[in-house]
């Protein structure tokens, strides 16, 4: 018998409290099959963790009575309204209104296109588990009827990325001012239904959903992560596949690293070498590879229909070791050097004094500023260690002035702050210890602040001492370490207006596959993504810890990896609902 553990609302652990994660699982709910699952179905029992007693807060005991009078009034609902990550910021539950899909359910939807076009992506997700049709139909006024109704409603009051979510017997209605509000209503529909729900193949289950009404908005404009393709190379399917995991947690943007010393990834019309040359390597000594501007309008086309927005950085002026193997000319002492295959950084920077640099960084920002839709041109400036002082400001800040010419706003990491002020300028945060005098200036000067402190959001350091892959320079980061932490507050000096948002940097020195980004990026990822989207009034360890367990048999089911962190109660004996015998395609893959 384990030691008892408390639960928050002082019950003791084992009773239902902690059940209706599970509910799902039980035979009647959802057909138990001893199939396995396309995906990593052994998600290990939780270790019991002692939790100290505690009174229970506002928002346990409303659950439980949600949880209480639900399983009075109607038969169970597999999951509670409020079980959604990130956190929403108003959930009324109305257990007497829940509400199972039904096979005729149709979706109808505004007269939009931008609508029209989540309603079909809504179709697509619900089609391949449940096996009903969902034909997709538009109105001018949009009913649920018995069904699902999406309304784009421009007087509502929920800002440009808010939705309200109403579940009730008469079936599901999505309001929002826009189509991006609509599609955060939907990630939100679809974490409301069984996990089974998941499934890439038809499975017998029961729809059900919990009535009742949630609304909704972000904290912060900006909430993103980025993957670095340079010190590793990946596939377009592969990054195509983070946007997917970007787009269930309300991310919406995705920053590409796409140069550094060990690979240039982006062709460049112009600069044609940067790609034959000095994409060839990466780190290990691998073949490397780069995105042709095909590539990466695809990439920026599934990003932009999943309402993220791609923020391309060109690392200047170090970490361009790639470009002086393609380019000497480019180098201080006109000398190529050799391709960098190693992990080490600071070693490698364009010649600052030279004009055909300017020439250089003028044609690559001119090109990427042309394949990018969005508004920002992100230029690194990280760890130049060898361009010191009014020679690095200076150099920022001709680079800064190319990028306000082309239109965009400027991104770089926080080395930049000393760089003279620009209209917009925005500086990524990655510090370790909250404090630089130089960023606070530079805030006062005007510019805004992405946060991406190394040691909470930085997904390629260890989740612990064992984790197979990853770095430790800025510490461990457990899934604990990457949720509690608030990014209004976080750099001392910097008041919340200041604060864009937030982004988790996924740096790939170490990680080589798909699978190894899934497992450094779950289930760190959806701590970031609350810290961006929900009011800091829900911040709430051992709640979010329980509604981030209900995430697990979700990647399980769809096939997606993710690390069994020993602190998240992960449900005990998921199973896999019985299929049925229609094959499909992996909706993750599509
Ligand atoms: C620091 S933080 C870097 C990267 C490395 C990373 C490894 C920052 C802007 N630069 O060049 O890949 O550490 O964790």
């Amino acid at each position: 018998m384990p030691a008892k553990r408390r639960t928050l609302d002082g019950t003791p652990a084992g009773e239902p409290h902690f059940c209706h994660n599970r509910r799902e699982y039980t035979p009647g709910v959802a057909a138990v099959s001893t199939t396995p699952s396309p995906g990593p179905t052994a998600v290990p029992a939780a270790a019991p963790v002692p939790l100290p007693a505690r009174e229970p807060d506002a928002a346990t005991l409303a659950r439980a009575a949600e949880r209480a009078a639900g399983e009075v009034l109607t038969p169970p609902a597999p999951h509670l309204l409020a079980d959604v990550v990130p956190a929403p910021q108003q959930v009324q539950p109305a257990p007497a209104e829940n509400w199972a899909l039904p096979a005729e359910a149709v979706i109808v939807v505004s007269a939009d296109p931008a609508a029209l076009a989540v309603a079909e992506q809504l179709a697509q997700l619900l089609r391949p588990a449940t096996g009903y049709p969902l034909p997709v139909t538009d109105a001018t006024a949009p009913e649920p009827a018995g069904g699902i109704a999406l309304v784009l409603d421009q007087a509502a009051d929920l800002g440009a990325e808010g939705y309200r979510l109403a579940i009730s017997t008469t079936g599901v209605r999505v309001t929002a001012a826009t189509a991006t509000g609509l599609f955060y209503g939907v990630q939100t529909l679809r974490q409301l239904l069984p996990a089974a729900i998941e499934s890439p193949v038809p499975v017998t289950a029961h729809w059900a959903l919990p009535g009742g009404t949630i609304t909704d908005a972000p904290r912060f404009p900006y909430r993103g992560a980025m993957l670095d393709v340079a010190r590793h190379f990946f596939a377009v399917e592969d990054v195509l596949r983070v946007v997917d995991h970007l787009a269930r947690y309300k991310l919406n943007h995705l920053h590409l690293h796409l140069t550094d010393d060990q690979g240039w990834r982006i062709a460049v019309d112009s600069w044609p070498k940067l790609t034959t040359i000095g994409a060839a390597t990466e780190v290990g000594g691998g073949p490397g590879g780069h995105y042709t501007k095909a590539d990466y309008a695809r990439i920026v086309s599934y990003a932009a229909a999943r309402h993220i927005t791609v923020v391309p950085e060109i690392d200047l002026p170090g970490h361009t070791n790639s470009a002086l193997v393609a380019y000497p000319e480019l180098a201080p002492d006109k000398v190529a050097p050799p391709p960098y295959t190693g992990t080490e950084v600071g070693f490698s920077y364009v010649d600052p004094t030279d004009e055909r640099t300017y020439d250089f960084v003028a044609d690559v920002l001119g090109e990427v500023a042309a394949l990018t839709p969005g508004p920002w041109l992100h230029i690194g400036g990280d760890e130049a260690f060898k361009v010191k002082g009014e020679v690095y400001t200076g150099f920022v800040e001709r680079v800064q002035r190319i990028v306000a010419d082309l239109g965009k706003t400027i991104v770089g990491w926080h080395q930049l702050a000393p760089a003279a002020h620009l209209d917009g300028r925005v500086l990524q945060w990655w510090g370790t210890n909250g404090e630089d005098p130089s960023t606070v200036d530079a805030v006062r000067r005007g510019a805004r602040l992405i946060l991406s402190p190394g040691n909470h959001a930085y997904l390629d350091m260890k989740y612990a001492p064992d984790t197979p892959i990853g770095h430790d320079w800025a510490g461990l980061i457990d899934v604990r370490k990457a949720y509690d932490w608030d990014p209004g507050t976080h750099v001392a000096g910097v008041p919340a207006e200041a604060v864009l948002g937030v982004e988790a940097p996924l740096w790939t020195e170490s990680v080589t596959s798909l699978a190894d980004i899934e497992l450094l990026l779950l289930p760190r990822l959806p701590a970031i993504a609350e810290l961006g989207w929900s009011p800091r009034a829900t911040h709430d360890w051992a709640a979010f810890r329980d509604r981030l367990a209900g995430q697990g048999p979700r990647w399980a089911t769809a096939g997606v990896t993710f690390h069994h962190a020993p602190e998240i109660p992960w449900p005990t004996a998921p199973t896999v609902p019985a299929q049925r015998n229609v094959p499909q395609t992996d909706p993750a893959t599509r």
